[in-house]
């Protein structure tokens, strides 16, 4: 059996080997990203049987990312290999502290992950999954990639826990229409549903995190992510009306690079979801594997080990700020 399956695409990284635009950095150096992977990677190195679904080309990006993926300890055995598609890549620059702002260069239009389409997961492909983790990026890569999500988040008997990040990532709905609609008709459709207070602001026109509840109030918990602030969760009570509406101060630390925490957050809270944790601790699971993802330039990072975790987790709010 599968505790989570995650679907998405995955894509080998480049990460710049010095601070500055993408026009002049001279060399990169290979890692893997992916939000769906990097969430599945996390859960599987915090103890969880996970799957990572989903479709690389027949090169040796597609060797390499199977490989580091399964390294980490996911279940790699349902990614297809498209035989004329390529695997997608993408490069990044390094944050530049004085603006915050860094470049991302995708180049993935037409790749591998992009022909997933409704045959990719049957309705009856899930068997024993507990927690199906999907996002928003798959929403933007093709026609048939949303057909898939809407698929998956369709209301069906004995649908897994349905998890959406919502990675609003504009730059890859350009050309493509309703963005921003789109990800909040799916986001409606699922159990957990993991966003940004930025994000939300940028795709929906939506201040704060009581707004963001008020636009999205069917998932019965819906974890608003708030930056250095933390994140506050809302989660539905037992008898389906009031919300526990709770805030947990995340971890201040040095961020070397952002790319990944937001995924990783996703990890923790799932990892303590599936433990049956209550909330403030899925909370702070999430922060604890953000923190580790935001102090490596990677995408990915393994992340602590339980029982350091739930150490970690247990310390009381004077530690938590
Ligand atoms: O959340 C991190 C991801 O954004 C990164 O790993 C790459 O999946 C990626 C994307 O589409 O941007």
């Amino acid at each position: 059996d599968t505790d989570v399956v995650c679907l998405g695409e995955s894509m080998v990284t480049f990460l710049p080997s010095r601070p500055g635009r993408l026009a002049d950095v001279p060399a990169f150096t290979r890692g893997i990203g992916g939000a769906e992977s990097n969430v599945a990677c996390a859960l599987a190195a915090a103890g969880h049987r996970v799957k990572w679904v989903s479709r690389v080309g027949s090169d040796g990006f597609g060797d390499h990312l199977l490989d580091a993926v399964a390294a980490y300890g996911v279940d790699t055995t349902d990614v297809r290999r498209d035989p004329v598609r390529p695997t997608g890549v993408y490069f990044r620059t390094a944050t530049d502290r004085a603006t915050d702002v860094h470049e991302v260069a995708y180049y993935r239009a037409g790749s591998a992950a992009s022909a997933m389409s409704p045959h990719t997961v049957p309705p009856d492909g899930l068997p024993g999954c507990r927690i199906l983790h999907l996002s928003g990026i798959t929403a933007a890569l093709s026609d048939d990639c949303l057909d898939l999500l809407r698929a998956l988040t369709a209301p069906r008997a004995g649908r897994p826990l349905v998890s959406f990040d919502v990675n609003h990532r504009p730059g890859l709905w350009r050309g493509r229409p309703g963005g921003p609609e789109v990800l909040l008709e799916l986001a409606r459709r699922c159990d957990l549903v993991f966003v940004g207070e930025d994000e939300a602001a940028e795709a929906w026109d939506v201040h704060g995190a009581d707004a963001v509840r008020a636009a999205l109030p069917g998932p019965p918990v819906l974890v608003v992510k708030q930056g250095a602030d933390g994140a506050t969760v809302y989660a539905r009570g037992e008898d389906g009306t009031a919300d526990t509406v709770t805030t947990v101060p995340g971890l201040a630390v040095d961020v070397v690079a952002p790319v990944g925490a937001g995924d990783a957050f996703a990890a923790g809270f799932l990892s303590a979801t599936l433990r049956g944790l209550p909330v403030r601790e899925r909370a702070r699971h999430g922060h604890l594997m953000a923190a580790a993802v935001l102090t490596v330039p990677g995408d990915l990072t393994a992340p602590p080990g339980r029982a350091h975790a739930d150490r970690l987790a247990a310390l009381d709010d004077t530690a938590w700020g």
